[in-house]
């Protein structure tokens, strides 16, 4: 929002989780305090058969002494008052990896080429965001569509966010089979 209070940032109007679904790839992201999923970020959403959203994400992290691997990470999600904002809880496939209640809330997406996702996870006590997290996703591995560049622009400018971003990078790791973590 102008202001930059959470309780003022505009979600995507008449969100459709059932078109959201399918895989997509971090193409941007900008970073919470602390570990965190570092590249080769992809994520799964998906309808189960009771309505419910879910997801399945992965992503190449570095946990404690300098291990590197592949996060394997599982999310539900509860619905809220707004179809565009969640509750996300989620964790690791494996037990080293985070556990966490984050919002995961969808500012904006044309459902077949970019999302652009956002989750405060700390709101300050001039109700700004003290900490959070925020995605660019395309549904292509390549990154965004030179005619989606100004949308996501203005987004991450409506976000307090602009210039807080880096670009993911796509490299294989989580798809080869150097992984430690069981495929
Ligand atoms: C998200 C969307 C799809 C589901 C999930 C997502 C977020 C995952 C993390 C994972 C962090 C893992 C760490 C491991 C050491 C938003 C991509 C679960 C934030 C830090």
């Amino acid at each position: 929002s102008e202001d930059c209070q959470v309780a003022n940032i505009n979600v995507m109007q008449n969100f459709d989780k059932t078109r959201y679904a399918g895989t997509w790839y971090a193409v941007g992201k900008k970073d919470p305090e602390g570990l965190f999923l570092l590249d080769n970020v992809v994520a799964q959403i998906n309808i189960e058969e009771d309505g419910k959203m879910t997801a399945t994400a992965q992503g190449r992290v570095i946990i404690l002494n300098n291990w590197e691997m592949c996060a394997h990470m599982f999310a539900t999600f509860e619905e809220t008052a707004d179809p565009a904002k969640f509750k996300m809880k989620y964790w690791g496939a494996a037990s080293y990896l985070q556990t966490g209640n984050d919002d995961h809330w969808v500012i904006d997406t044309d459902y077949d080429n970019y999302a652009v996702h956002y989750s405060c996870r700390l709101v300050d006590a001039d109700g700004t965001c003290l900490d959070g997290y925020s995605f660019i996703f395309s549904r292509h591995s390549t990154g965004l569509r030179p005619e989606d560049q100004p949308v996501v622009l203005q987004k991450k400018t409506d976000l307090c966010l602009l210039g807080k971003y880096r670009r993911v990078a796509h490299t294989g790791f989580c798809e080869s089979g150097t992984s430690l973590d069981p495929q």
